[in-house]
């Protein structure tokens, strides 16, 4: 029986490259993302690889998190890699001219989406005592930087409640990584700046960010060390980006 993972936000970005990247390796999926469509067609391009279900799911509606849970068809039911995903920053203003109801989302999609499907599968894991968790962070979870308030401090949540879990699961063979990339072209800017394509592309201009295989290679290649293994916080960025120095605040 090949091994099963749970990808959120599997519709675009780091999610799609990394189901492409377990697909190739014969992993059976579960894909979760609200625009079902686009799940639709990668399973349509992947499904001569291996099995995959597919379901529309928005991870910030509760109730809804719990029945796409419970409904896994049985082959599907047993996650051994949970990949959490799904995120978003929306905004890059400062915090005092922030739209409050961009904070919420961030926060109830990076932090209590990410931590409601944890809370569903770990237990399965530990029941069954073999399994994996992946978040995703940000190097904005880390390095802050004018604009980043919210999304950053939700990332910074991300990587501490990755170690918190480690703290918990020993003794047992569970796994916990947080990855936290830097500039990476996928969707991520189109959301931010809430679809002004030009902005969004401004960002990757001129220059040679990530790419989500990039980041899909690294996911795959976390699970795939010796199971005594526990690669804890792995940071990425492009050779073409790098801190800035500490800002400074002048009167001329
Ligand atoms: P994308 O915008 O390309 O992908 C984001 C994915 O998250 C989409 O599949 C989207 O699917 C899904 N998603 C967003 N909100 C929800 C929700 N409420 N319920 C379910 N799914 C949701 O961006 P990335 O691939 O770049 O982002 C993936 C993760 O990587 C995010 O957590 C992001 O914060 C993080 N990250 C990104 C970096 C970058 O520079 N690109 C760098 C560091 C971290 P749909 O809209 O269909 O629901
Ligand atoms: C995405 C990277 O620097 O835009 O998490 O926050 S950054």
């Amino acid at each position: 029986m090949p091994q099963t993972v749970l990808i959120t936000g599997a519709s675009s970005g780091f999610g799609e490259a990394c189901a492409r990247k377990f697909a190739q390796h014969g992993y059976s999926l579960v894909l979760f993302a609200r625009r079902l469509e686009r799940l639709e067609t990668l399973k349509n391009e992947l499904q001569s690889l291996t099995s995959i279900y597919i379901a529309q799911l928005d991870i910030t509606d509760g109730l809804a998190v719990d029945e796409a849970l419970r409904g896994l068809p049985e082959q599907f039911k047993n996650i051994d890699i949970l990949v959490n995903n799904a995120g978003l920053a929306l905004g890059l203003e400062p915090a005092n001219k922030s739209d409050l109801d961009d904070w919420q989302t961030m926060v109830d999609t990076n932090i209590s989406g990410l931590l409601r499907i944890t809370h569903r599968i770990l237990p399965t894991m530990v029941e069954r005592n073999t399994g994996h968790i992946i978040n995703i962070a940000s190097t904005a979870g880390s390095w802050p930087y004018p604009g980043g308030n919210t999304y950053g401090a939700t990332k910074a949540f991300v990587k501490q409640f990755t170690r918190g879990l480690k703290a918990d699961l020993l003794g047992t063979p569970i796994r916990v990584t947080d990855i936290s990339p830097g500039m990476a072209e996928t969707e991520f800017s189109d959301v931010r700046f809430k679809h002004n394509t030009q902005k969004a592309n401004a960002v990757y201009k001129s220059t040679e960010p990530l790419m989500a295989k990039d980041i899909a290679d690294i996911i795959y290649w976390v699970t795939s060390v010796p199971a005594h293994v526990n690669i804890n916080s792995l940071e990425v960025m492009p050779v073409s980006q790098a801190w800035g120095s500490l800002a400074v605040s002048r009167t001329d």
